[in-house]
């Protein structure tokens, strides 16, 4: 049984929770008092030292990370390898962008937890990074529908939940067409989720 540790208004989760939702997964939701920092206490380090969520367990494994863990999903749970598929230079690709999503994207992350829960870090330099790394998308998009192999892989789901809720950490992103156009198309997929912060499609 798949059991995620899971705080609603995470994009980290919700990562995660998007992806399973559309390979069809069904799974057991633990919910984390975040605001509380639940994930700080002992009995959370426990299973992930790192003190961070998502924290996701499939029967035996226990993986932290949710490129880690789109990876673990994709493999396992995909027959069809259209998510993550086994050719080098394709696993190269995408593996880019799982390490922008897990890297200079969490600026616009850490953007959103200075706005939204009174995080005490500095803001003016996150909404820099974030721009600076949202400058490179848009470009990279400019020329292809998606991030890597003109189809949706889980760079794009690594990649997409802080960037569409960029504006939450007062990150504009009208100067970005490309990556407006893709957070449309990434809501269009089949099996698409929601959640607070993004809008269905319309
Ligand atoms: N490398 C991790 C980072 C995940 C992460 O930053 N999670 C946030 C919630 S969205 C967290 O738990 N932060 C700990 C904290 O702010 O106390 C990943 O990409 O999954």
């Amino acid at each position: 049984m798949i059991k995620l540790y899971d705080f609603e208004l995470s994009g980290s989760c919700y990562k995660i929770r998007l992806f399973m939702n559309i390979l069809g997964l069904e799974y057991q939701a633990q919910k984390i008092d975040f605001v509380n920092k639940e994930h700080k206490t002992e009995k959370y380090t426990a299973l992930n030292p790192f003190g961070e969520i998502p924290i996701f367990e499939d029967d035996e494994l226990r993986l932290r990370d949710a490129q880690a863990i789109l990876i673990y999903l994709a493999k396992q749970y995909d027959s069809s390898k259209q998510w993550f598929p086994d050719d080098a230079a394709s696993m190269g690709k995408i593996a880019q962008w799982l390490s922008t999503g897990g890297g200079e994207i969490m600026n616009a992350a850490g953007a959103r937890l200075v706005k939204i829960l009174d995080y005490p870090l500095d803001l003016g330099k996150l909404q820099a990074g974030a721009h600076r790394v949202f400058k490179i998308m848009d470009a990279h998009l400019a020329t292809r529908q998606w991030l890597e192999l003109d189809r949706p892989t889980i760079a794009d789901i690594a990649c997409f939940p802080y960037t569409a809720m960029a504006g939450e950490g007062g990150i504009d992103l009208t100067g970005y067409p490309n990556i407006l156009s893709w957070i449309e198309r990434v809501k269009r997929l089949p099996r698409f989720i929601p959640m607070p912060g993004i809008s269905a499609p319309q």
